[in-house]
C-alpha cells in the first residue's frame, strides 16, 4: 500500500492509550484495507476510525440545522453530498454561476465526521457554512447523542449489496492492491429509524436515485427544509451533480484530495447492476442469502 495514498482514518496514528486499552478488548480480524479490523458497537472499523468515533460520540456537538448525510461506504456517499450541497446553497450558488461543485470535489465540500475526528478531539466545524453538512458511515446505533437529541435531519442512502461489494472490491483494490476481504453488510437500523420517525430519517436508495432522480431530489429537498417553489428547477441540479457532469471535471478527474485519496477514485461507472460484470453467479447468491438473512423480516427490498 502505499503511504501517500493512504487515508488518515486508515492510519494506526494519533492512538490514545485509553484506545488502545479499548482496541485490545475488542473481537478483531484480519482486514481489506489495514492489517487488522476491530468490531466496535457491532461494526467492523479500523483503529483509527474506532479513535474517530470515540472522539466525535464524546465531543461533536450536532444543533437543529445541521444535515446529517449517513451512508454505508460506497453506497452513493459522492453523489448525495454534491445533491445535498447543491440544494441547500442553491440560492447563495446559483446552478448558473460560477458553482463551487465545478472546482471543487463534493469530498471537501461535506466533511466526513468520524474520519475528521481521528486526527484530533477538537475538530472546529465553525467555518462551514449554514446548514452544515456533514457526513458519517456510523450506525445509527454509534451516532453521537447530540444527532439524535437534536432535531437535526438524517438522510440516509442505501444501494443494493452487490453493486455496493462491487464497488468497494475495487476501491479497496486501489488503495491496497495486494489485500483484499469479505465485506460485513450492516443491520437495517436505518431502515427501522425512518419508519419509526420519518421528519427525522429519510432513507433514499441509490436505485430509486437513479430510476427517477428529479422526484428524489425534490424529496430530498423538501425533507431538508429548502422545498422546490413550483417556478423553481430542479434539473440543474440534478445534472450539475450527475456522474457524467461530476465525473469529468477537471478537478475530480485529476489529483488528491487533503487525505490522500485520488480524487477520480469516487468515480467508476456509477450505474445499477453493474455487479454483473464482475461476480461469479455463486459470490452474487452468497450475497443474496446474506442480504435475506438480515434484512428479510425487516420489509426492507432491495433491488439487484
Ligand atoms: P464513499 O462512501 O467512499 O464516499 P461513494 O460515493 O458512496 O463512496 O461510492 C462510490 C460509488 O458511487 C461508485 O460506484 P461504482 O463503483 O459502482 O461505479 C461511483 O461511481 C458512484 N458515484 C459517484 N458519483 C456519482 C454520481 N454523481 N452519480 C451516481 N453515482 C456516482
Amino acid at each position: 500500500m502505499a503511504s501517500s495514498s493512504v487515508p488518515v482514518y486508515l492510519k494506526d496514528e494519533n492512538l490514545t492509550q485509553e484506545t488502545r486499552d479499548l482496541l485490545s478488548s475488542l473481537p478483531s480480524e484480519k482486514g481489506w484495507l489495514v492489517s487488522q479490523m476491530y468490531q466496535f458497537e457491532g461494526s467492523w472499523q479500523t483503529q483509527a476510525l474506532v479513535q474517530g468515533i470515540v472522539n466525535c460520540q464524546k465531543h461533536f456537538e450536532a444543533n437543529d440545522s445541521y444535515v446529517i448525510l449517513a451512508t454505508l461506504a460506497k453506497s452513493g456517499t459522492t453523489w448525495l453530498k454534491a445533491l445535498l450541497f447543491a440544494l441547500s446553497h442553491r440560492h447563495k450558488f446559483p446552478v448558473s454561476g460560477k458553482h463551487p461543485l465545478l472546482v471543487t470535489n463534493p469530498h471537501s465540500l461535506v466533511p466526513y465526521l468520524e474520519g475528521d475526528y481521528c486526527v484530533s478531539p477538537e475538530v472546529n466545524f465553525s467555518e462551514l457554512p449554514s446548514p452544515r453538512l456533514m457526513q458519517t458511515h456510523l450506525t445509527h446505533h454509534s451516532l453521537p447523542v447530540s444527532i439524535k437529541s437534536s432535531s437535526c435531519k438524517i438522510v440516509y442512502c442505501c444501494r443494493n449489496p452487490k453493486d455496493l461489494f462491487v464497488s468497494i472490491w475495487h476501491f479497496g483494490r486501489r488503495l491496497a492492491p495486494e489485500e483484499t476481504a469479505e465485506y460485513p453488510i450492516e443491520t437495517a437500523e436505518y431502515w427501522y429509524e425512518s419508519r419509526k420517525n420519518p421528519n427525522k430519517v429519510l432513507f433514499v436508495t441509490y436505485e430509486e436515485l437513479k430510476k427517477q432522480t428529479e422526484v428524489e431530489v425534490k424529496r430530498i429537498a423538501e425533507f431538508i427544509g429548502c422545498g422546490f417553489t413550483a417556478e423553481e428547477e430542479v434539473s440543474e441540479i440534478v445534472k450539475l451533480c450527475s456522474f457524467e457532469s461530476l465525473s469529468s471535471l477537471e478537478v475530480n478527474r485529476q489529483g488528491k484530495l487533503p487525505n490522500g485519496i485520488e480524487s477520480n477514485a469516487f468515480f467508476k461507472k456509477g450505474k445499477v447492476g453493474a455487479w454483473r460484470d464482475t461476480l461469479s453467479e455463486s459470490l452474487a447468491e452468497v450475497i443474496d442469502r446474506a442480504a435475506e438473512e438480515k434484512f428479510g423480516g425487516s420489509g426492507l427490498k432491495l433491488s439487484s
